[in-house]
């Protein structure tokens, strides 16, 4: 297979795979060095069946458990299905890194596109290792030893509405809420990265409301800086598979009342590090 890469920062284009064959320990072995290596990667033309994209996940890693608000594929309960249509309020247009909300969040997400609206409905990654390193030293050495709250952020909204308050509590208990460092580690590569997000952060321990507030949003301005990011125009059958440690992705939201629909395979460990 051939990497094209994006961006100088994140992502690469991958070609010359046949899907057509089976999914072998090779094939994925290529896949996840692809992956540690550029930290997301697109496969297009990858029309894999539901059972195709959990088996690719499978030999990844563990699968994630299903998650506690999206629904699943009705003929594979592995699949999330992620649909956006009318007047739906999409979720995902804020930066985030999947479920850091877990004591151990997944390692890897596979993505295909499904059905696409005519133009819009983008999906940008950002490298939080970039991210990291663009900021001052002075910085870096103050968010080292620090550590900062996670837990469901606007997940609460389709909470409330099904069950109010109770609704909230319960919601908050299924998710969790972690404690993570500010800075945290790539387990297979060691590179340091930026570990909050405008999603899930809520409160850096130690500080009090105010300065965990003035130094997370100092921080979610670098994450938006375009300099970190690609950005990717799927195709229906495009595959994106990012690496949970140390990305963070943004779905763009500028395409209702059109109808986007995706697939999504969670897998919680990778089982090469
Ligand atoms: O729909 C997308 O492009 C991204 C979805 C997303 O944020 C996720 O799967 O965590």
């Amino acid at each position: 297979m051939e990497a094209t890469r994006l961006t100088p920062a994140i992502g690469a284009e991958l070609a010359g795979i046949d899907w057509n064959q089976p999914i072998t320990a090779d094939l994925v072995d290529g896949l996840h060095a692809a992956l540690i290596e550029h930290q997301v990667i697109i496969l297009r033309d990858a029309d894999l069946s539901l059972d195709a994209m959990v088996e690719l996940g499978r030999h990844l890693g563990e699968l994630a458990p299903p998650h506690h608000s999206y629904v699943t594929h009705a003929e594979n309960p592995d699949v999330v299905v992620l649909m956006w249509e009318g007047d739906d309020k999409p979720d995902a247009d804020e930066w985030h890194s999947d479920m850091t909300y877990r004591p151990r969040a997944p390692f890897a997400s596979i993505l295909k596109a499904m059905e696409l609206p005519p133009t819009g409905g983008d999906t940008l990654w950002a490298s939080m290792g970039a991210v990291y390193e663009s900021l001052p030293a002075g910085l870096r050495a103050d968010l080292d030893g620090l550590e900062v709250v996670h837990d469901m952020g606007a997940f609460r909204n389709g909470a409330y509405r099904a069950g109010g308050v109770p609704g909230i509590e319960q919601a908050m208990l299924e998710a969790g809420t972690a404690v993570h460092p500010v800075v945290a580690h790539h387990p297979v590569t060691g590179r340091p990265f930026l570990n909050v997000s405008e999603s899930n952060t809520r409160q850096i321990i130690g500080l009090s409301a105010i300065e965990s507030h003035r130094l997370l949003t100092y921080l979610f301005a670098h994450i938006n800086r375009p300099d970190y990011h690609v950005r990717l125009k799927w195709q229906v059958n495009t595959i994106a598979i990012w690496d949970n440690r140390g990305t963070q992705h943004y779905a763009v939201n500028d395409y209702l009342p059109n109808r986007r629909v995706m697939h999504r395979v969670a897998v919680a460990t990778d089982a090469r590090s």
